[in-house]
């Protein structure tokens, strides 16, 4: 290799680590002065939003199924990448063409403009949401300048002929690695800063909120709705473990003190009540199994709580519901909007605006300080979280969030039951050994749970005792293991008669069918 070739390398590399640091820079200068401001999306979590909105609905329920609740993370660390990519690309460039990698950042900054403008999530005006953008442009294209100009200053004691005319100069490495330091630091200073400023003011908010005790308490839990058998989903699924779906890519921000609840539309008296009025109305406490309708055949985004919260129905009475109205649409700090049938929420199935989950103020991921809690609906069509607004309309008068996205108008949980204990391809022993999982039918209620080895006759497990209708239910059935390999489903029956089917249909657009099953070895 020719001392040449290697200066070019060196300058290209050198072109790319200054295209690097300059965009750290930038974003994380962004990303400070967005912490600093309320109501504000920092660039990068605006890009990452339009990303969710744009991506087609296969590639969001293949992002569900295959990074579970991970699915953020790997998005966000695509848009970063991406932008890392871009960034060095310009710097590469911008080592003989500074202006081509000016335009790139540019473009990258219009485009993180757009994307800050357009943000559901933002509530500030749209001049305070380019606030971060302007940092973004102003100390990302400032560091780019400062690197490639040291790039571009020629070693003091080589002569520039040397080089030839043709060939790049080559470049003061001092002076590089100095203005490389200066924006680097720069870059840790916006990332501390960004640390610093970022705690969620819900977070203290909700520290201080006290759960007063409930009017109605839960009926005392059944001594055998739990059953005893290792590796089996515990019965109440606790807040850490719970399952979260939803496409706030940051946890919306909600203290209880801007926070408010409105009512209104088809109604006779619309009412706003405050944190304060909701902890202070007749409080009912139910234990309800939620599911996500992206759940798969045999999937963990369902899991049972015990809310605290007020009937929505109370609610609802209290302001009068229109004749001619069908449909609740609620609304989310966040701007989710989600279309409830009104009939779930007048019916005595006990909807609720939940404010506490298992003892505890909603954690902040699951709607902090009030959500929706319906039983027998999937979450997508009735479990609002962040909630503020409650509109009594009609269905054809709206689109909401997921409907708009080739989702069910309507989506009645459908009865589903789970293999948990033997795992997939597990190694059991031969002999007696349990087969034991979880069934759920919500509002409707469980009324038997059958097991098959290889296709054989079904199986009736032993049911654990029936806490409420709206609640899973745990089974187990005693299986005499033989030897070799060995294939097991599952099948409920609910308390309506209605047999699981077979038959396997995608998530979309109401959600999937089939039976679960996992493959054993015994030995
Ligand atoms: N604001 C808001 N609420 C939301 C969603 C959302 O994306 N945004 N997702 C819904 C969906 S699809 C489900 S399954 C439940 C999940 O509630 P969890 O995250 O507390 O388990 O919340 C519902 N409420
Ligand atoms: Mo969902």
């Amino acid at each position: 290799m020719t001392p040449t070739s290697h200066q070019t390398r060196n300058q290209r590399l050198a072109g790319a680590a200054a295209g690097l640091l300059a965009g750290t820079a930038g974003v994380a200068a962004a990303e400070a002065v967005s912490a600093l401001l309320t109501g504000v999306t920092s660039p990068l979590l605006a890009v990452a939003n339009r990303a969710v909105d744009a991506a087609p609905r296969p590639v969001k329920e293949w992002a569900i199924e295959t990074f579970g609740s991970a699915d953020k993370i790997v998005l966000i660390s695509g848009v970063i990448a991406t932008v890392a990519a871009l960034a060095a690309l310009a710097g590469v460039i911008g080592v003989r063409r500074s202006r081509v990698a000016v335009g790139i950042f540019l473009a990258l900054s219009g485009a993180a403009a757009a994307a800050a403008l357009t943000d559901r999530a933002a509530t500030a005006p749209p001049a305070l949401r380019l606030l971060p953008v302007v940092a973004l442009v102003g100390v990302g294209l400032a560091s780019l300048v400062v690197l490639l100009r040291s790039l571009d200053k020629p070693r003091a004691r080589l002569p520039r002929e040397v080089d030839g005319d043709d060939l790049p100069a080559a470049f003061d490495r001092r002076a590089f690695l100095r203005s490389a330091l200066a924006v680097g630091a720069v870059a840790a200073a916006g990332g501390l800063a960004t640390r610093a400023l970022g705690d969620p003011a819900a977070a203290a908010s909700r520290a201080g909120v006290t759960i007063p005790r409930p009017h109605s308490p839960a009926p005392p839990l059944p001594p055998g709705a739990t059953l005893e058998v290792p590796g089996l989903t515990p019965y109440l699924t606790p807040n850490n473990a719970f399952y979260r779906v939803d496409t706030a890519l940051r946890v919306p921000d909600v203290p209880v003190d801007t926070w408010t609840l409105r009512i209104h539309g088809m109604v006779d008296n619309e009412i706003e009540l405050s944190f304060e009025d909701l902890l202070s109305r007749r409080l009912v406490e139910r234990r309800i199994t939620l599911t996500c309708v992206s759940n798969p055949v045999g999937g963990d985004l369902v899991g049972n709580a015990t809310w605290i919260g007020v009937p929505i129905r109370e609610l609802l009475a209290e302001a009068g519901v229109r004749d001619g109205a069908d449909a609740v649409r609620s609304t989310s700090a966040d701007d989710m909007t989600i279309g409830t049938p009104l009939q779930a929420l007048t019916d005595d199935r006990d909807a609720l605006v939940a404010i506490a989950m298992n003892g505890e103020p909603l954690p902040l991921e699951h709607g902090f300080p009030a959500r929706m809690v319906v039983p027998g609906l999937y979450g997508y069509v009735s479990a609002t979280k962040w909630l503020v607004d409650l509109e009594v309309t009609r269905f054809g008068a709206f689109d909401a969030y997921w409907t708009d996205r080739g989702y069910a108008e309507e989506a009645p949980i459908k009865t589903s039951s789970r293999i948990d204990v033997p795992r997939s391809f597990a190694r059991v022993q031969a002999g007696t050994t349990p087969v034991a999982g979880v069934a759920w039918a919500q509002d409707t209620g469980i009324a038997k749970v059958e097991v098959r080895v290889d296709g054989g006759p079904w199986n009736e497990t032993r049911l654990a005792d029936e806490d409420n209708i709206n609640t899973w239910r745990q089974w187990v059935w005693e299986w005499d293991a033989t030897p070799g390999a060995h294939d097991l489903e599952v099948r409920a029956t609910d308390s309506s008669g209605y047999t699981q089917t077979a038959e396997r249909t995608p998530i979309a657009p109401d959600g999937s069918t089939g039976w679960d099953s996992v493959a054993v070895t015994v030995e």
